[in-house]
């Protein structure tokens, strides 16, 4: 057990997203502090027993040396309040914490980079890079050499194959397919069922109607 895994949790968030971090860590026999989420929790059992707090400043009641973070709030297209609340507790010195469910398949030759999430079922192949912030949701495969980048969310049973590389910010849609060697940049967005099969630039869409931009 490394230090990082040794340190209790705070968990951002009590939605959707929230609730299957919750269950990977209770899982994992975590120490949940706190869920810190403005509207109200009770109505899921996963957060049973949890401590419920309403402002995002009660987390500062913790100190950065005495927890980590974790951020349950998704990240659909286009939405920033992810990357908005870790920069800021960034800011203020806390880290947060790289989530990997055990039934994932994560070789040994890939990077999984701080504060990623890695939901159940994924396959991240060798030589495959994973950067900090980045949902990579249930069933997804990320094939050999694919360089992923910061705050992007990879929806499940997404496809990508070998060598695709992404910029920041990018959003994979459900069950998508994108083929080798493929760039998709910042901003960009593949629909759900897209196949794509041409580079994707800054901020365009794949729509899955159209299989293919251009
Ligand atoms: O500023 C905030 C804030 N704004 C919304 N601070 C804190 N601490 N929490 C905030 N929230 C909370 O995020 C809401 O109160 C709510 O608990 C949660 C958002 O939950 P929701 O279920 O609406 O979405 P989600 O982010 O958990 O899940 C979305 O993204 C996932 C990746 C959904 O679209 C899911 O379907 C998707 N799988």
């Amino acid at each position: 057990m490394n230090s990082s895994e040794s340190k209790s949790l705070v968990v951002i968030g009590g939605g959707g997203h929230a609730s299957v971090l919750v269950d990977i860590l209770r899982s994992q026999q975590r120490e949940i502090l706190a869920i810190v989420s403005p509207e109200n929790i009770s109505q899921r059992r996963i957060f049973s027993g949890i401590t419920h707090l309403k402002n995002d400043d009660d987390i500062l009641r913790f100190s950065p040396d005495s927890v980590n973070l974790v951020n349950g709030v998704g990240m659909l297209p286009k939405s920033g309040l992810k990357r908005k609340l870790n920069e800021y507790f960034l800011s203020l010195g806390y880290t947060f914490e790289t989530v990997i469910s055990d039934s994932a398949q994560v070789s040994s030759f890939a990077e999984i980079e701080q504060g990623a999430q890695v939901f159940s079922g994924a396959i991240i192949q060798a030589g495959v890079v994973i950067d900090a912030h980045t949902i990579i949701n249930s069933g997804v495969i990320i094939e050999h050499d694919c360089h992923i980048g910061e705050y992007n969310h990879i929806a499940p049973k997404a496809t990508l194959c070998g060598q695709v590389t992404t910029h920041s910010n990018v959003y994979v849609g459900a069950n998508a397919t994108v083929i080798q060697n493929i760039t998709l940049e910042q901003g960009s967005i593949v629909g759900a069922g897209a196949i794509v099969t041409k580079n994707i630039s800054s901020e365009q869409i794949c729509y899955p109607s159209r299989s293919v931009l251009k």
